[in-house]
């Protein structure tokens, strides 16, 4: 059993594939002290403030602590027998009776290694279909296509590291800054040890990555392969082509160069093509092409599209013709998003794969695997990928639908299909750790999961190094592992080989298959863990970060294929001809705007876990649509008012903005809040589900909208000790503050004085604070509960409500004072300086109001110096960028 003595234990984070290491101090009870742990080679004691916040998630509300089965409408809770029972004895029947094909699990590279590997051992060798997909679908496989196509193999080739090395670094469709915190911040302080580093971003919104860029390309959205296969053409044409490696070591340069074609071959037409200014682009091919020493980092903006494959396959084109591979400094990187994005690719967790890098379309590779496992069978056939997985649920082709540690009612494209799909489904198994989530809703049986603290397992980040997250925490009510649960059921079917005593021997199971038939003259792949077989309990617990493939049980390997020895027959590396296409849905008409998606600096996914920070709350406290202030005119919309925007597919409402950073022609709406957290916010059932041909990944990042104005009739918020339902409000959404919820709202039916005192639950002789101005529309009150605040209310015509600060920072108070009650409805401290304004640092919960006033008195120049005079950045550093931003909106003005 593990140690609870308040030891530290190092672990690695939940959260994004950079894969930091942390070091937790139970703290008692479900906290914990989280700290950056120095020996990670990933990180080295960095954390993001996602990261640093961990210790506020942890605690049990809202925790799924028993399993659940639905009857008559209702859940109720269940015993693991009973749950287990249950789905074995349906996915059983509806087998028998449709076949295998006719049931699914959709998972996610959330799941730990261990519990990936047995998901998918389940489904392709003993259910005997390959109808398990995974969120990484939505995510990554562009990626993983790609890398097969070029290297034959799904292999990321270079490291971290790298990004210090380098002398370029070119990020194309990633907003680092915000996604990969930490990895950003070692970029930053590479370049300010060295000035000049290049960095270039290539990204049709100025994103806070932008701030450390010296060249921002705002391409036109989907037109990437444009751009690379132009700077393919530059390359050759301006004698870059490393010609001892592209003879030596790859095929089909030929081909790639002739479908850029004479287009590619003009720098002007290709800017034209991508929106770009002409004299941008050139400079930016002859960065690259005089600078040897050159990382291209890609993310969601190449993967997610419906060419993202050849996105992936045009940047790594570039690099094979310069030789520009697996050699410090230097390689294209695929970003990765999940903790274990990586880890889910190498158990073959995506439908058409198979395990251990081996492929379901080749016979000696499914005997390979069938043989290993001693399977009574084995897949022999793809499965459905993750978006026509759904619809043959909705369908009626496949009766049963198990899914685990992901929420596609709100992450799918099209999500309201989504639901349809499970509405009409035989039977929903959800795995989760939270209860109520938007796909829970749709459980017949709910299992809960141990969380992050509590499993056990390891996982493998961007630059292939698997590295253990180990359990600090006891496991709370009746939760377990979500490999225990998978086995519970294969026993119940009556499968051999799911009686594993423990994570470890599910890795060394894995860590076999990586050696098994992988020899030169037989299955040979680069994937292979050999140091890390046979290793018991103790050696599991102890295993140190390592990268594969391995030399020893702590060597590992930071670089691949500097000398070639590429995966496809013959070890040469491919290139791919990338003929360039437009996303098929054009904005026009009735949808004039391009509708881009993608994350906020402090929440992750669907905020279940995230969203219990009230740290994290601050920095983007609603939902909203980013758009040109051009757009929002024709749109007839106004910043900070409440907009629908509209698809072919679905709609949602957002509160309109203005960040200054998208061009006109797109918006740009944060992929986080959810039914839970907000009445009419679900980007996911905007979003086409149009997907890439070779990939199967969704085209997340471009469908036709249209923005209209959502009217109300007015605006307001409740800051509430306590959850309430709002009925007959028009529009709400819910974070959580310290000691509080915030809702903010919108609404068309009056609030009146007795409507508010429903609202907040006041009760006839309830000690009621009141402020009406009839005639402006406005409206304030304050409910007191033994001399605490315990709800306030604000309304107004307009969307000029009073700062939510210091109102907020009464929850934490035992007692309201005089003067507090006296200046309550007036929402501002007796002698309270200027509103700080939106939190920009949330680890010290300081404003942009603050950072502006300190940067104009004190003449302050740079971040360094903001965060000596008022603390913001100078604990995680993820609002770094955004300091500069200020620092030059400061210097714009004056100048
Ligand atoms: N804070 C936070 N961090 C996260 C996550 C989170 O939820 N929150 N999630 C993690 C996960 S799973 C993932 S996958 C990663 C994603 O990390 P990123 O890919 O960096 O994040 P996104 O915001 O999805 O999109 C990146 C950028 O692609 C741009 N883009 C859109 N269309 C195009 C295009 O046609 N071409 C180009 N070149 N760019 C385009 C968008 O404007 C956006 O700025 O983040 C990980 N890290
Ligand atoms: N519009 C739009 N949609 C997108 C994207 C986009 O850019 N735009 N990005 C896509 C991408 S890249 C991704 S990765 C997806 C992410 O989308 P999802 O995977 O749907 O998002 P999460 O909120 O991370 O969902 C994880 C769920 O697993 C639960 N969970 C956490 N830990 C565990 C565990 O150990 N076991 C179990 N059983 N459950 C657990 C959480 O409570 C949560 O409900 O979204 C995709 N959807
Ligand atoms: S950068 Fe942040 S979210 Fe990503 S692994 Fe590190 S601490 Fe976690
Ligand atoms: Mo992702």
């Amino acid at each position: 059993m593990m140690d609870m003595h308040l030891k530290p234990v190092r672990t690695t984070c939940p959260y994004c594939g950079v894969g930091c290491g942390i070091k937790a101090t139970p703290a008692g009870g479900a906290g914990a002290l989280i700290e950056g742990d120095v020996l990670h080679p990933a990180s080295r004691g960095r954390l993001c403030v996602k990261g640093s916040a961990l210790g506020e998630t942890l605690d049990l509300e809202g925790r799924l602590l028993h399993p659940a089965i639905r009857e008559q409408g209702g859940l109720r809770q269940a015993g693991w027998d009973e749950a287990l029972d249950r789905v074995a004895q349906r996915f059983s029947a509806i087998i028998a009776e449709h076949g295998p094909d006719a049931v699914a699990l959709y998972v996610s590279g959330q799941l730990l290694t261990e519990d990936y590997y047995v998901a998918n051992k389940f489904m392709k060798g003993y259910v005997g279909s390959a109808n398990i997909d995974t969120n990484s679908r939505l995510c990554m496989s562009s990626a993983v296509a790609g890398h097969k196509r070029a290297f034959g193999e799904d292999v990321v080739p270079g490291c971290y590291e790298d990004f210090e090395e380098a002398d370029l670094i070119v990020l194309v469709g990633s907003n680092a800054a915000w996604c990969h915190p930490t990895l950003f911040q070692r970029i930053a302080k590479a370049r300010e040890a060295r000035p000049s580093l290049r960095i270039v971003v290539i990204d049709p919104r100025r994103t806070a990555t932008c701030e450390l860029a010296d060249l921002h390309l705002p391409i036109k959205p989907g037109t990437d392969v444009w751009l690379f296969n132009g700077l393919l053409s530059y390359l050759a044409r301006h004698g870059l082509v490393d010609k001892d490696y592209v003879a030596a070591h790859t095929e089909g340069l030929e081909g790639a160069l002739a479908v850029a074609g004479e287009e590619g071959a003009d720098p002007d037409r290709v800017a034209r093509a991508c929106g770009l200014d002409p004299m941008l682009l050139r400079e930016f091919y002859a960065l690259f092409a005089a600078t040897e020493k050159t990382v291209t980092a890609f993310s969601m903006g190449v993967n997610q599209s419906s060419s993202g494959t050849d996105k992936v396959n045009s940047i790594i084109n570039c690099h094979l013709l310069t030789g520009r591979l697996g050699k410090p400094g230097m390689g294209p990187f695929s970003l990765t998003g999940q903790p274990n994005a990586m880890g889910g690719r190498e158990v073959g967790g995506l439908a058409n794969m198979l395990a251990s890098h081996l492929d379901i379309d080749n016979a000696a590779h499914r005997d390979a695997v069938r043989s290993f496992w001693d399977a009574p069978r084995i897949a022999d056939k793809q499965g459905l990928k993750a978006v026509d997985l759904f619809r043959a649920v909705e369908a009626g082709k496949v009766k049963a639908v198990w899914i685990m540690a992901t929420n596609p009612v709100v992450s799918l494209p099209d999500a309201d299909q989504v639901r349809r799909a499970l509405e009409a489904c035989e039977l929903v198994v959800v795995s989760d750790v939270v209860g109520s989530t938007d796909t829970a809703a749709y459980a017949d049986v709910l299992l809960p999961a141990l969380a992050w603290g509590e499993k056990d397992g390891t996982v493998t980040n961007s630059e292939r190094c698997i590295s253990r997250q180990r359990a600090f925490l006891p496991a709370p009510g009746e939760a377990r592992a979500d490999w225990h649960a998978l086995c519970g059921v294969a026993q119940r079917m009556g499968y051999a080989g799911f009686d594993y005593l423990g994570a470890h021997e599910i890795f060394d199971e894995h860590a076999r298959l990586s050696t098994w038939r992988n020899a030169p003259d037989a299955l040979p792949r680069a994937f292979r863990l050999d140091p890390l077989v046979g290793m018991d309990r103790l050696a599991y617990d102890a295993l140190e970060p390592v990268q594969w493939p391995l030399a020893g049980r702590t060597a590992g390997t930071a670089r691949m294929f500097a000398q070639g020895g590429f995966s496809h027959p013959g070890g040469r590396a491919r290139f791919v001809p990338t003929a360039p296409r437009l996303p098929k849905g054009k904005p026009g008409g009735e949808f004039p705007l391009a509708l881009n998606t993608g994350r906020l600096r402090d929440q992750w996914h669907t905020m279940t876990r995230t969203g219990k920070s009230p740290r994290l709350a601050g920095h983007a406290p609603e939902p909203f649509v980013d758009l040109h202030p051009h757009d929002a005119l024709l749109a007839g919309v106004r910043e900070g008012e409440l907009a629908r925007v509209t698809s072919a597919w679905g709609a949602m409402v957002a509160r309109v903005a203005h960040g200054g950073g998208i061009a006109r022609g797109s918006v740009f709406v944060p992929i986080h809040w959810n039914g839970q957290t907000a009445s009419d916010a679900r980007v996911g059932a905007l979003v086409n589900p149009e997907v890439d041909p070779v990939s199967g990944e969704p085209e997340f990042k471009h469908t036709p909208v249209r923005v209209e104005p959502f009217g109300v009739a007015w605006h307001g918020f409740i800051l509430s000790r306590d959850e309430l339902g709002l009925e007959r409000i028009a529009n709400w959404t819910r974070v959580r503050g310290r000691g509080f919820v915030r809702y903010e709202l919108g609404g068309r039916e009056p609030v009146t004085p007795e409507r508010a005192r429903a609202l907040l639950g006041a009760g006839e002789d309830a000690d009621w604070i009141e402020y009406e101005d009839k005639a402006e529309g406005m409206l304030r009150a304050a409910l007191v509960l033994e001399g605490r605040l315990q709800a306030c209310l604000f309304v107004s015509r307009r969307p000029d409500l009073p700062s939510r600060a210091w109102l907020g920072s009464l929850f934490e108070l035992e007692a309201l004072g005089p003067m507090e009650r006296a200046t309550l409805l007036a929402a501002r401290a007796p002698r309270q300086g200027p509103d700080p304004g939106p939190t920009v640092c949330s680890c010290f919960g300081v404003g942009r109001n603050t950072i502006m006033l300190a940067i104009r008195d004190k003449d302050l120049k740079t971040s360094g110096e903001v965060t000596a005079c008022v603390r913001a950045g100078g604990n995680c550093g993820s609002c770094v960028p955004e300091i500069r931003k200020l620092l030059d909106e400061v210097r714009c003005a004056e100048a």
